[in-house]
């Protein structure tokens, strides 16, 4: 299978993040990219395929806030990243801001993604990955793996989040929708729900959106992902949550899955766009679905059967040490 990896991928590298009201390491880390990298055998350097592919699914001004917010930062007297700390929550009217406070908190979801002077050159690194990995398949391939680092599916149009800043998999699904798929579906078996993909397609029928993940009542992102959100107007019934309880092990993760997978197939999808997540792993230091390294496989296959030309885009997974041999374990299934 082709991989791709843009070295700019690994040069975000925040210094901490906060959680449980104190600051810790930051768990998306740069090295993560190398620990999949060295078990999967290296990946090719994507071609640029250009901003227009990310400007079809996020707000210019949130794009030109992404490229600015470091230097503002910096240029208001602040040491290291930037972190917001006020939003101006739903149903507030549109402001136009200046102050790189007031700026950060009206594209932000939460205060644990930093942007530091090199987030916008490695999310846009990242999205010519998963771009790269689209035009492999539109080449003719099966299936095609993006080592998407940093992550995408929390990132809305015009808001960053849970360490997302470009939405990788959105880029990659609307690619294929400009260049000709009448139908393209998203699967996300990420650990968390993926909010920003969820919302970027939530009117839309031509791109259905599928996820397995965490019960939001329990986990992150809390306020999407729970069963009743179908999605709305022409988008009414192309989106489908599947919350899962903390615990959960392979067998109702993979029935899950397959009730996502008939979902897909009914929808008629062209092109099927995987957010993988290796965080519902057991020992994932962040979350608490059971899966083991042999379940990978499994669950690979599974999607495999539906035939369809197949991105695989990296999302989460942070127990580094096990990360390589999961992702690998996961690709190995589509061989
Ligand atoms: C990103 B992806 C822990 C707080 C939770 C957000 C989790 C983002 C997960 N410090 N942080 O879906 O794997
Ligand atoms: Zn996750």
């Amino acid at each position: 299978m082709r991989r791709f990896f843009s070295p700019a991928q690994a040069t975000h590298a925040p210094a901490q993040e906060l959680h449980n009201g104190a600051f810790t390491g930051y768990a998306e880390k740069p090295s993560r990219a190398g620990a999949i990298l060295d078990a999967i055998g290296g990946a090719e350097q994507p071609r640029d395929h250009g901003i227009a592919p990310i400007e079809a699914v996020h707000e210019a001004g949130y794009l030109a806030f992404l490229r600015d917010a470091a230097k503002l930062w910096q240029e208001a007297g602040r040491p290291g990243q930037a972190i917001p700390y006020a939003f101006p929550i739903v149903g507030r009217r549109p402001l136009a801001l200046s102050r790189i406070d007031a700026l950060l908190g009206r594209y932000s979801l939460d205060a644990t993604t930093p942007l530091t002077r090199q987030t916008w050159a490695a999310g846009y690194a990242s999205a010519q990955s998963a771009l790269a990995a689209t035009h492999a398949l539109l080449g003719g391939e099966r299936a095609a793996f993006a080592l998407c680092r940093p992550p995408g599916h929390h990132a809305g149009r015009d808001y960053c989040g849970g360490y997302c800043h470009i939405n990788v998999a959105a880029v990659a699904a609307q690619a294929a929708r400009d260049a000709g798929c009448a139908r393209v579906a998203v699967l996300d078996i990420d650990y968390h729900h993926g909010n920003g993909t969820q919302d970027i397609f939530w009117d839309r029928g031509d791109v259905f959106y599928v996820s397995v993940h965490a019960d939001p009542a329990t986990d992150y992102p809390f306020y999407w992902g729970h069963a009743e959100e179908v999605g709305e107007g022409d988008g009414q019934d192309a989106t489908l949550n599947l919350p899962l309880p903390q615990g959960t092990r392979i067998d109702a993760f993979r029935a899950a899955q397959a009730t996502a997978l008939e979902a897909i197939a009914r929808f008629g999808a062209e092109l099927l766009v995987v957010s993988f997540g290796a965080d519902t792993w057991e020992g994932d230091p962040i979350s608490a679905f059971r899966l083991t390294t042999d379940d990978y496989p499994i669950l690979a296959r599974d999607i495999a059967k539906l035939g369809l030309p197949t991105a695989i885009v990296m999302e989460g997974g942070y127990a580094i040490d096990a990360l390589g041999l999961n992702v690998a374990a996961f690709l190995s299934g589509f061989d």
